[in-house]
């Protein structure tokens, strides 16, 4: 008996504007029937029409006003020093008390890359190749070295790279932190619409489907029982951060340590923005409300002006790394009540177009932004770090934010610790970089490098230690 398109189904899609999706049914055969069906049953129609809404809304509502969040700076007052020696303190024993999870959200393309797989997948060791997954996994057993915390890691992906992401953490046996501490789960994928609101597809069975952006970390964590496993394991506190910076510190004391001392519900680290015309969101309030301010939703009196120490007043730039409390991401998740506002990105989508042809279609695609969720918090920190210490995101293919921009930043850091513990550097490579590479489980910052004892492995490419 051939497939016919259910009586409910042809209803729905009509009432909601969809009917196209139906257009080339008649020459379909019955697998394609098959599989279009089933993409059709999982769609959110009443969501998919709200999405189709705010295409025909006018422009956003511009903010009137905006403020500089108060930062925990960089060069502190005695007073700050003290206080950050407590919060360092209670940072420490929140991680040696297992209290603290570790959010991984990696369920973007790596298509601005031109790399084919999981992002996670790059090699950045300078020496070692070491992927940006393999980065991660060393600084978290190197805090499990140091503060003798059980490590659970919730590795975020999406439809696109769940397969290849896990068979990646299996052939590499888990970088050894024992596949029963790692936790996969896959954020919500949606569909593209063309200027009409109508879901694009990519050809006449299959819709074209993008991740919901990282604010959908937050519903998937809850959807897909990561919270519950979280309170299960006595798990407070989600430390949060991106896979494209392996200069992250997942687990840093002082910044688990300011944010439990506040009692935040959300909070972030940020590193001063370059110049006035780089182009990174900054943290600050808009009409009230903390978030990340686009740079281009910043007017450019703003973007200039400087304070009366001459640093630029809207700095906090945004480097994606939050703490975020785990009954905060509760509340914010109960019920599916998760209200993120929806940011449209207008690409070309290569799609097909009414006649069943590939066409390159103006389209939309909606995702959500977790830094929005900090104007939800009661209470938030904002710390500053050191960019060259804590910041190498890989972005680009080539250029400013590029794997070797990465790698150069890694071998730079290394350096400072070879340096500060007085040993000579090695000759730089032909591309600037240092044939060098400290394991985090060495050290992860010039204080622990000094400390250690350890000597350097000769590898054919250059000095590893490990
Ligand atoms: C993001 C921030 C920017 C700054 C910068 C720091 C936005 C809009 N901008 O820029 O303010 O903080 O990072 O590096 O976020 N991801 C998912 N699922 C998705 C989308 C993204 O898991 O649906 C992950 C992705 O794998 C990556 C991270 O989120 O780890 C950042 O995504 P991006 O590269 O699209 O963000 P970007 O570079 O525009």
């Amino acid at each position: 008996m051939t497939l016919e398109i259910p009586n409910d189904l042809a209803i729905a899609l009509e009432a909601a504007g969809q009917v196209h999706l139906l257009g080339s049914w008649d020459s379909l055969s019955e697998e394609s029937r098959r599989n279009l069906l089933s993409a059709l049953r999982a769609l959110d129609l009443p969501q998919i029409q709200k999405l189709g809404e705010h295409l025909r809304k006018p422009i956003e509502h511009e903010a009137q006003s905006f403020e500089a969040p108060m930062t925990f700076p960089l060069e502190r007052t005695e007073e700050q020093q003290a206080y950050a020696q407590k919060a360092i303190a209670l940072g420490e024993r929140l991680l040696s008390e297992s209290k603290v999870g570790f959010v991984l959200v990696a369920g973007g393309q790596g298509s601005r890359l031109g790399f084919d797989g999981p992002k996670g997948m790059v090699g950045v060791g300078p020496v070692s190749g070491l992927s940006l997954f393999g980065w991660h996994a060393a600084r978290l057993t190197a805090a499990k070295q140091r503060f003798g915390t059980r490590i659970t890691w919730f590795v975020m992906t999406s439809a696109t790279n769940n397969g290849a992401t896990r068979a990646f953490f299996e052939e590499q046996d888990f970088f050894g932190l024992g596949s029963e501490n790692v936790h996969f789960f896959t954020q919500e994928m949606l569909p593209a619409l063309d200027q009409e609101g109508r879901i694009v597809r990519t050809t006449p069975d299959e819709l074209f489907l993008a991740p919901n952006g990282h604010g959908g970390t937050l519903q998937a964590l809850r959807s897909e029982g990561m919270l519950d496993l979280a309170a299960s394991l006595g798990i407070e506190q989600f430390s949060y951060f991106q896979v494209d910076n392996p200069l992250v510190r997942p687990a840093d004391p002082l910044f688990v340590g300011l944010h439990a001392m506040a009692e935040a519900d959300m909070s972030s680290k940020v590193v001063t923005k370059n110049e006035p015309g780089e182009k990174v969101g900054v943290l600050g309030l808009a009409d009230g409300k903390l978030g990340c301010i686009e740079y281009s939703d910043l007017p450019e009196s703003l973007r200039e002006e400087r304070d009366s120490g001459g640093q630029l007043r809207f700095r906090a730039g945004n480097i994606a790394v939050h703490m975020i409390r785990r009954e905060f991401a509760e509340q914010l998740t109960l019920d599916g009540q998760l209200d993120l506002p929806w940011h449209l990105a207008r690409k070309n989508l290569k799609g097909i177009n009414a006649e069943g042809q590939v066409a390159e279609i103006p389209g939309v695609k909606f995702e959500t932004f977790v830094f929005d969720a900090l104007g939800a918090a009661a209470n938030s920190v904002t710390l500053e770090v050191r960019r060259e210490e804590e910041f190498a995101p890989v972005k680009n293919a080539e250029g400013s934010d590029s794997p070797a921009s990465c790698r150069l930043a890694l071998t730079e850091s290394f350096g400072r610790m070879l340096e500060a513990a007085g040993l000579d550097l090695p000759e730089r490579n032909p591309d600037g970089t240092l044939p060098l590479e400290v394991d985090p489980r060495v050290a992860e910052n010039v204080e622990q490098f000094c400390e250690t004892q350890r000597q350097m492995t000769p590898d054919e490419d250059g000095w590893l230690y490990r």
